[in-house]
């Protein structure tokens, strides 16, 4: 391991004064600050195996040096995160991206470095070298069942990895769609789609969940079989109780309300997962919280209602990933950085004070609504997070870490300039 604990130590012995004096400054005006603490200390946020790496785009990639090349130096730079941060404490793979061979053998290196396997992702959205069938016209949803047929395959061996490995979850996000009107019939690609999850659902472990991902559009352009959070809470309620929707950030069509979708379906009981990301325009898969931070911290705010009032844990209750991957910056810091926003609008949603805004909303007080919302949101909460951190062990300021100790210049050492092949 590039990054021992004595390091952490050092870095923090330096941070800790000033560190000390914030936390005692905002420690004052909170409640129970022990058991804010106890809830971000608990929250953890999957790592995608392929944000490990830099993304591209459809006009070219700048790799850097030192990325992982193999499975086991994904599960490294995780294992490398989560010292920093104690907060990214799991991997998710994405067959065939990533093969574990031999999973005992993955299994060991997951727990020495002290991670577990979130959940796994099938793909039948790139045709693979051995291929029968190609999906050029879709997967699950296609007109001809052979086709179907061999993406159902795809999905069953990725449950059996799964299962080897010791995930509770698989993620189905189906490029499946149209380009142009009269390509497809849409009742008959959602019937298609339904019928093909239906045989994926039956093996489905009992103690396993389906997380049914949607997307507004890309790659295609006219339509998409799985489009919205309608059609997947549709997908969803037909297949049943282990059958869930998850909603990734930047799947909308421009400014969608995500904090309503996000309330509704635990309102139905039928939000399953997350992916993380920020965007602009799109599924720009920028980092979590660095263009709409507000509407992030509003997202939290539902989440925390709803997951409440079901009686949900906050840490376990939904699965928690970043689906975030970008060309510019180390991915590594990339990551920190998501992990950071997302623990920050966590944290300003816990502050919330709920039982004042629900008495301005039962007045019409909007204008009181609208202060008790930002008056959480515009608290610097970093002291808490950071407390948090220091408390179970990590850094105080993990991106700033990464760069004194210069790891990635240490992974360099170690690995080369060997790159992967990364995710969409
Ligand atoms: C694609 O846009 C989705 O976000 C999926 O989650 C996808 O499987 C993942 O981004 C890997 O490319
Ligand atoms: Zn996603
Ligand atoms: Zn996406
Ligand atoms: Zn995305």
């Amino acid at each position: 391991m590039i990054l021992d604990q004595q390091l952490i130590e050092k870095h923090n012995n330096k941070l800790e004064k000033k560190h000390n004096r914030a936390f005692e400054f905002i420690s004052q005006d909170i409640d129970d600050v022990e058991e804010l603490i106890a809830k971000l200390q608990k929250f953890q946020i999957g790592i995608p195996s392929w944000a490990l790496g830099t993304g591209g785009t459809r006009f070219g990639r700048f790799s850097g040096p030192g990325e992982p090349g193999s499975l086991e130096q994904k599960f490294e730079d995780v294992g490398l995160l989560h010292a920093l941060n104690k907060s990214s404490g799991a991997i998710s793979l994405h067959i065939p991206w990533d093969i574990p061979e031999d999973t005992a053998k993955m299994k060991e290196l997951a727990r020495s470095l002290n991670i577990t396997f979130d959940a796994v992702n099938s793909n039948t959205f790139q045709d693979q070298p051995q291929q029968e069938h190609s999906y050029k016209y879709g997967s699950l949803h296609h007109v001809d069942p052979k086709v179907r047929k061999q993406a159902i395959d795809h999905n069953i061996e990725v449950i059996n990895y799964g299962k080897a490995l010791g995930s509770k979850a698989l993620t189905v996000w189906l490029a499946d769609g149209s380009s142009f009107p009269g390509q497809l019939n849409f009742r008959e690609a959602f019937q298609n789609t339904l019928s093909s999850l239906q045989e994926i659902y039956k093996h489905l472990p009992e103690d396993w969940k389906l997380f049914i991902e949607y997307k507004a559009f890309e790659p295609y352009f006219y339509s998409m079989t799985i489009g919205d959070w309608g059609q997947s809470l549709l997908l969803a309620n037909k297949l049943g109780p282990k059958a869930y929707t998850l909603v990734d950030l930047g799947h909308h069509l421009p400014n969608a309300n995500i904090e309503q979708i996000v309330s509704l379906l635990l309102m139905e009981g039928k939000l399953g997962g997350f992916h993380f990301n920020d965007s602009k325009y799109a599924d720009d898969d920028l980092t979590a919280g660095s263009i709409k931070p507000y509407q992030l911290f509003l997202i939290f705010n539902e989440l925390i209602d709803g997951m409440d009032l079901n009686g949900m844990e906050h840490a376990t209750g939904l699965g928690w990933m970043i689906d975030a991957s970008h060309n510019l910056k180390d991915p590594l810091v990339d990551l920190l950085q998501s992990v950071e926003a997302i623990k920050i609008a966590y944290a300003q949603a816990l502050l919330i004070d709920r039982v004042a805004l629900k008495a301005a909303q039962q007045a019409n007080d909007v204008v009181k609504s609208q202060e008790i919302l930002q008056d959480a949101f515009r608290t610097d909460v970093r002291p808490l997070v950071a407390e948090s951190r220091l408390r179970s062990g990590a850094a105080l300021n993990p991106v700033l870490l990464f760069e004194e100790e210069k790891l990635r210049d240490k992974l360099i050492a170690e690995r080369g300039l060997r790159t992967i092949a990364t995710g969409l």
